[in-house]
């Protein structure tokens, strides 16, 4: 029987499989795939996840949160589980592998253990964690978030989509309302497998990217006021412009970002003019700021800067400007006994390798609060991630799950 730092190694087929198995789920319009949660399509694929959990025997527990937990019975029943999580929620227009490829890498962990007759002293639990994009509903990470006492229940039920729907009605109607109360569950330890969504591991020609740091993140929500008139008719020094006030912003927030190099970054994705009429100014624009950072100066810095920049640019156009902070983690510090363990896997298994942190904020930095944690990343081609377009190679994906698995199974122990 094979042991840890030996050639263990997943079955990269079934692995690949899987993934394009829940790929064909909530197909995108471009090649990748638009599985937002509580939707039919989120439904559909936790179903699939949860028939390949019953087909390999693990049981199934679900929290308030509808996050999927599929635990593997150790010899030790007493020993607390290693849990191995992402999430299968996607982006309106995401990718393959954002989240499905560490979820499916813990399953494959499983099915490989079992090909193997291993027998784990901890029990291990593959975990689905709902919404984890925060596309849908913000924050990003709202069910790790509840788990890790960051967020309420209530807070995140009534979290209202674009269309005013609540999270806590989407989750009872697509039926994965669970019986679990969150962040019950002890962990001995969280490992999470992601994509890098970078370009670094790919332009440094390395296969393991081993996750010392996760950056933090303000997600801040401006509100700004402005007065609807014909865009044809009101002479320009008489226009209340809420649009010209966001442009400033946003031009600012970039500003912003570039003078605290290196290693910050700042953005606009979400918009919404009112009326949003080709010929009206707008009344309202809401839009939201995503600024990230690993220093945890520079990250509360810059959101004081932009506050600060952006209500003197408001009283300068005459715009109304509230904000609101909708999505906020600090930058994160990896277990180091487990991050060790990443990096001697990667020795082991002759894979190169380097330190990363992670720009993408993922369910670990939330479970790095409740338990020890770290991560796994493979490159993928181009740096591109939040795109149809992403993509991995079946070698990189293995890779990474090999990885994993040695880290896990030395961690669970057997
Ligand atoms: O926003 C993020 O970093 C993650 O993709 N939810
Ligand atoms: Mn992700
Ligand atoms: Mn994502
Ligand atoms: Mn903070």
């Amino acid at each position: 029987m094979a042991a840890p730092g030996e050639n263990l190694r997943i079955n990269a087929d079934r692995l690949w499989d899987s993934i394009m198995e829940m790929a064909k789920i909530g197909p995108g319009v471009a090649g990748g795939n638009n599985r937002q949660t509580l939707t039919d399509s989120d439904k559909e694929g936790r179903a699939l996840f949860q028939s390949w959990c019953d087909a390999s025997g693990l049981s199934m527990g679900v929290d308030k949160m509808g996050t999927m937990f599929a635990r593997r019975e150790g010899t030790d029943p007493e020993a607390l589980p290693v849990y191995v999580g992402s999430h299968l929620d996607t982006q309106p227009t995401g990718g393959k592998y954002d989240g499905v490829l560490g979820v499916l890498a813990g399953l494959e962990i499983v099915r490989s253990l079992d090909d193997l007759g291993i027998k784990t002293k901890h029990p291990i639990v593959v975990a689905n964690w709902t919404n984890e994009e925060g596309a849908r509903f913000a924050p990003a990470m709202l069910a790790s978030g509840v788990f890790a006492g960051v967020h309420t229940l209530d807070f995140a039920y009534a979290r209202k989509d674009m269309d005013g729907k609540s999270f806590g009605d989407e989750l009872k109607r697509i039926g994965w309302l669970g019986d679990e109360e969150v962040g019950a569950r002890k962990m001995h330890a969280y490992f999470e497998y992601h994509i890098e969504q970078g370009p670094i591991l790919e332009a440094e020609n390395k296969q393991i990217g081993v996750v010392t740091h996760g950056q933090g993140l303000w997600w801040l929500e401006f509100t700004l006021t402005g007065k609807e008139a014909h865009t044809g008719s009101t002479p320009m020094n008489m226009r209340v412009n809420a649009g010209l006030a966001m442009a400033r912003i946003f031009e600012m927030v970039q500003h912003v970002a570039m003078t605290n190099q290196p290693g910050a970054v700042g953005g606009v994705g979400q918009m919404k003019f009112s009326p949003n009429s080709r010929n009206v100014l707008p009344g309202t624009v809401v839009f939201t700021v995503d600024i990230r950072s690993p220093d945890q100066d520079k990250l509360d810095g810059m959101r004081a800067t932009i506050e600060e920049e952006a209500a003197r640019i408001a009283v300068e156009l005459d715009v109304g400007c509230s904000v609101e902070a909708v999505g906020h983690f600090d930058p994160v510090t990896f277990d180091p006994v487990l991050v060790d363990r990443v990096r001697k896997a990667a020795e082991d298994l002759g894979y190169s390798h380097m330190n990363i942190i992670s720009g993408a904020g993922h369910d670990a930095c939330w479970a790095a609060r409740v338990a020890p944690a770290t991560m796994v990343m493979c490159p993928c081609v181009d740096g591109l991630s939040h795109n149809e377009a992403e993509d991995i190679s079946k070698e990189w994906a293995a890779a990474g799950a090999d990885v994993l698995f040695h880290a896990v199974v030395e961690t669970a122990e057997i």
